[in-house]
């Protein structure tokens, strides 16, 4: 009878246990499972995503890299330089955009392999780029989740040093999608010393992970072949969507124009820049630089503008006085999450 009664004890323990199992792996609550970091305003008011992000609750676990800086006397020796090809990569992906995704979710998957502010490394080698990835945005918060989601794991196989900056434009002045690329330059620059940076639209994802996110000698154009286009490049001089220069390319174009306010013209503006100053423009083969954009209708003030056509055909006059070295603007907020960086900026439209 003892035994029995031991028995039936020792079976109802293990089903309980199991049972707690299973809800944890369950849960909709995923950060019992998957801890993240928290989210820091860095400067302001918290009020860009401050109603999207008041009702999420992040969970703080303890800085332990630090702690082992601290303790450790000695300065660990440098790593070896990253692959030129790295190893990880797996080529075509799935890519789809049905999911619901929210924000949150996103940070359970990816936050405890993320640094604060949407960066990291690879952890066993040192790597060939120090990469900055500017987004333009306003407003586009669903596109924004799908990024982070497709993007982190193939920039992490891509072996970058790399963080993510999130330029928000602040007010519902006209979009200025070229202003906010030289601001997200001009900042990412006051936060480390990044020599790539990748300008890309926000609901661009590509869908093969071998379209390596990496400078080369001449600027260069990654989103060669879009769904929306039947995967067919728009022009050969096309450069808008995702485009790389290095911080040295970048500076000898003068950055951006910052008056194409509206809808049009800025991309093939940068591409006359690169000409005017002597360089050409390089990309990857059609066959692996694909990308699906994310559908979507034309945003409240981002009109096509009229007037940026005709700017396009005055590159050369304006490229020595319009650009890095005539940028405006006023930071209103610095927000660090562990997603993203996200600056929200007035941009002085007119
Ligand atoms: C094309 C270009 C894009 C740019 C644009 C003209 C390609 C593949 N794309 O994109 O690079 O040259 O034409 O300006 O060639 N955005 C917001 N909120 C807004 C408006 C814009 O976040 O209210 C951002 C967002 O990152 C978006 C980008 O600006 O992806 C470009 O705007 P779009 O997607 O409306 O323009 P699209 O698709 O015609
Ligand atoms: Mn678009």
């Amino acid at each position: 009878m003892k035994k029995k009664i031991t028995i039936i004890l020792a079976l109802s323990a293990l089903f309980t246990l199991t049972c707690f199992t299973v809800f944890l792996l369950h849960s909709k609550d995923a950060s019992l499972v998957f801890p993240s970091l928290p989210q820091q305003v860095v400067k302001g008011s918290r009020r860009v995503f401050g109603k999207m992000m008041d009702h999420i609750r992040v969970k703080k676990i303890p800085d332990v890299s630090r702690k082992t800086a601290a303790t450790s006397a000695q300065p660990a020796p440098p790593l070896d330089p990253c692959p030129d090809s790295p190893l990880s990569l797996v080529g075509p992906l799935l890519v789809e955009f049905e999911t619901i995704r929210s924000l949150q979710w996103v940070r359970n998957q990816l936050g405890s392999v993320l640094q604060q502010g949407g960066r990291h490394k690879p952890p066993d080698c040192t790597a060939r780029q120090k990469v900055a990835v500017i987004i333009p945005f306003r407003n586009r918060y669903e596109h924004l989740t799908h990024w982070l989601y497709y993007l982190h794991p193939v920039l992490m196989r891509q072996q970058l040093d790399y963080g993510v900056y999130v330029i928000n434009q602040d007010g519902d002045g006209a979009f200025n999608r070229a202003k906010l690329m030289n601001i997200g330059f001009v900042e990412a620059l006051k936060e480390y010393d990044y020599d790539c940076f990748v300008f890309s639209d926000v609901d661009l994802v590509p869908i093969d992970d071998r379209n390596l996110y990496r400078c080369s000698d001449h600027p260069r154009h990654l989103s060669v072949a879009i769904d929306k286009f039947n995967y067919r490049l728009s022009s050969v001089t096309a450069f808008g969507g995702v485009s790389l220069l290095t911080k040295e390319q970048f500076l000898k174009v003068n950055g951006f124009s910052n008056t194409f306010w509206g809808w049009g013209g800025e991309d093939d503006d940068l591409y006359n820049r690169i000409i005017v100053r002597g360089m050409s423009i390089t990309r990857p083969d059609a066959g692996i630089a694909k990308y699906k954009m994310i559908k979507h209708g034309r945003d409240l003030h981002n009109e096509v503008n009229p007037e940026n056509a005709v700017k396009t055909q005055k590159t050369a006059e304006n490229i020595e006085t319009d650009g890095l070295n005539s940028l405006n603007f006023t930071v209103k907020e610095i927000l660090k999450d562990v997603l993203f960086t996200l600056i929200s900026v007035d941009v002085q439209a007119p």
